[in-house]
């Protein structure tokens, strides 16, 4: 009987240390607190620096009602409690491309605001989504996921695998943005409402002030950091071509 007790615990054991190895071998979570950057699911992800003082141009912020987990997007309608008053629509034809590496890339800038205190100022990206639908009337006011032609166009994390990124508000608050993502460029034949859909704070608390995705209409050459590729996005790479 002992025995028995015993082999069930062991496989028990033995079960959750598969899956906890497989989780981990799937899953990413990347630290982008200073330097560096990573692709996921064809998207690239940077550390940026460059003292974009306009914060009154992001078409979403996102603050926590309560607790320290938040979500939201950007809408003419309805939105998020989460989300900010002043939030609105992109159009597809608004979103500055650029181009990395020979191919074509949406731009976004995310400027977090998190407290200075060393054990505050980090905020996880846990859930980045791009959903696009046709702009037609009414079609921009309707209710998160309820428009006509409503797409997901772009997902961070790729079925099973939950990909997150750890950010770091080095510069305390708004005024400067801290992170580069190039979303893969998407074709459709009519231009259309683009909203963008992003949970901060499951893996490293969301405090302090809001979240601010904006897009400039300044096209800019490849930052610097967009040269460098670090150890993580390298691993990631290998991890890929000894799947592949
Ligand atoms: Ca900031
Ligand atoms: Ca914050
Ligand atoms: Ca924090
Ligand atoms: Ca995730």
């Amino acid at each position: 009987m002992r025995q028995g007790r015993m082999i069930r615990r062991l496989s028990a054991l033995v079960g959750l240390g598969l899956t906890l190895s497989v989780t981990s071998a799937r899953a990413a979570y990347v630290d982008l607190t200073s330097t560096g950057s990573v692709e996921f699911n064809n998207a690239w992800f940077f550390v940026n620096d460059d003292h974009d003082a306009n914060p009154s141009n992001a078409f979403v912020r996102i603050q926590a009602h309560q607790g320290t987990v938040e979500s939201g997007y950007n809408n003419n309608g309805p939105v998020s409690a989460d989300t900010k008053s002043g939030s609105y629509l992109l159009k597809l034809s608004q979103l500055p491309i650029v181009q990395y590496q020979g191919n074509s890339y949406y731009r976004f800038l995310l400027d977090i605001g998190e407290p200075q205190s060393a054990s505050q100022k980090t905020i996880s990206l846990d859930d980045l989504k791009l959903y696009s639908f046709p702009i037609t009337p009414g079609n921009d006011t309707k209710a998160f996921g309820t428009e006509t032609g409503f797409t997901l166009r772009y997902n961070i994390d790729v079925g099973a695998t939950d990909n997150d990124i750890k950010l770091s508000d080095r510069s305390n608050g708004q005024g400067k943005n801290d992170m580069v993502a190039l979303i893969p460029t998407f074709y459709s034949a009519d231009d259309q409402w683009i909203m963008l859909y992003s949970k901060f704070g499951e893996k490293a608390p969301a405090q302090g002030s809001f979240e601010a995705w904006k897009i400039t209409a300044t096209v800019v050459p490849e930052p610097m950091t967009m040269m460098l590729i670090p150890a993580s996005a390298m691993l990631l790479l290998a991890r890929r071509r000894r799947q592949a």
